[in-house]
């Protein structure tokens, strides 16, 4: 119910705003790296570079025998026909591709493997302070010559308006399974953004999901305020050979553009919450999301398969 929703004057986080917000952007109120006497596979160097930046790129993490099954289950999930119909398979906006397909840690074994292997799920501790739970899992696929773009944003911005998700304790964990060059419409991001939060101009229209998986219009910070955070801090593209892993942090300003290669490309990805920051009520929403987009850490894998 819309009783769920808070005053922005609660909220160090006010987004979706009736009218253009005050500032550009407001300071981020966590710690960036909460974890660092935490076992996991980080060295300290690596974890002071996700802090500065708000990402960090490891390159070829999975080779080999282990890189080509996980292919082979991503083309398994994207072929099967059972998941055409279900609302957690998103088509992009203009054809009957899959664009994205979430909560894979619950569709497919191997992935949710994956989704607790140490190298991954080890990483996220050390970056977000304690054991991680999934709160979202996808496939993205970027066909040759079809698959579009996103728009600039934050996660965060949208877990927490439309999610309820309290502070900024989530890690994105994207592994490429094609290679990603410039012209396949690989991630960008904007280093440094994660420190500053964006307020977006625009209410929830209901049901937005519906239409912000395939295009992102609403929770989106304006021009103006993506030229002033691009002119401060640049933006990079990290690139690299399938198997490469992404850790992002979930305020990190990032986008990509279409896929006009010949080349596909997809990435499996998990987001990784702290269990002390699941969601709540919605910040800046009618309803909470559906749950293949917000999971809760005691969900269990029976209500996909
Ligand atoms: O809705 C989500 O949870 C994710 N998808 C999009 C297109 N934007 C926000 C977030 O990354
Ligand atoms: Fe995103």
């Amino acid at each position: 119910s819309t009783q769920a929703q808070r005053t922005p004057v609660q909220d160090a986080y006010p987004s979706r705003l009736a009218d253009i917000p005050e500032k550009t952007w407001l300071p981020r109120q966590e710690a960036v790296v909460k974890g660092r006497q935490l076992s996991g596979p980080l060295s300290q160097a690596q974890l002071d570079e996700f802090e500065r930046k708000g990402y960090l790129f490891i390159p070829n993490l999975i080779e080999g025998a282990e890189l080509d099954q996980l292919r082979q289950e991503m083309k398994a999930l994207l072929n099967n026909d059972e998941y055409l119909d279900k609302d957690f398979s998103v088509t992009e906006p203009d054809s009957q591709e899959i664009r994205s397909l979430f909560a894979v840690h619950f569709l497919s074994e191997r992935l949710g493997q994956l989704a607790s292997d140490e190298r991954v799920a080890g990483a996220a501790r050390q970056i977000i302070g304690d054991e991680p739970y999934v709160h979202q899992s996808r496939i993205n696929y970027k066909p040759g010559f079809a698959g579009k773009g996103f728009n600039w944003h934050s996660d965060f911005e949208t877990w927490h308006a439309e999610d309820g998700m309290p502070e900024m304790h989530a890690v994105s964990a994207s592994l490429i399974l094609t290679d990603n060059h410039e012209f396949n419409g690989p991630l960008m991001l904007i280093p440094g953004s994660h420190k500053k939060f964006v307020p977006c101009l625009g209410e929830t229209p209901e049901d937005n999901h519906k239409r912000s998986l395939k295009a992102q219009e609403v929770g989106v910070p304006s021009p103006e305020a993506l030229e002033e955070l691009v002119t401060e801090h640049g933006i990079e593209a990290p690139k690299g050979k399938a198997g490469g892993l992404l850790l992002f942090d979930c305020n990190t300003l990032h986008a990509s553009n279409a896929n006009l290669s010949p080349d596909p490309r997809s990435n499996v990805f998990f987001v990784f919450n702290r269990p002390d920051n699941r969601c709540q009520a919605p910040y800046a929403a009618g309803k909470p999301r559906p749950d293949f987009l917000a999971h809760r850490p005691d969900q269990q894998a029976a209500s996909y398969r």
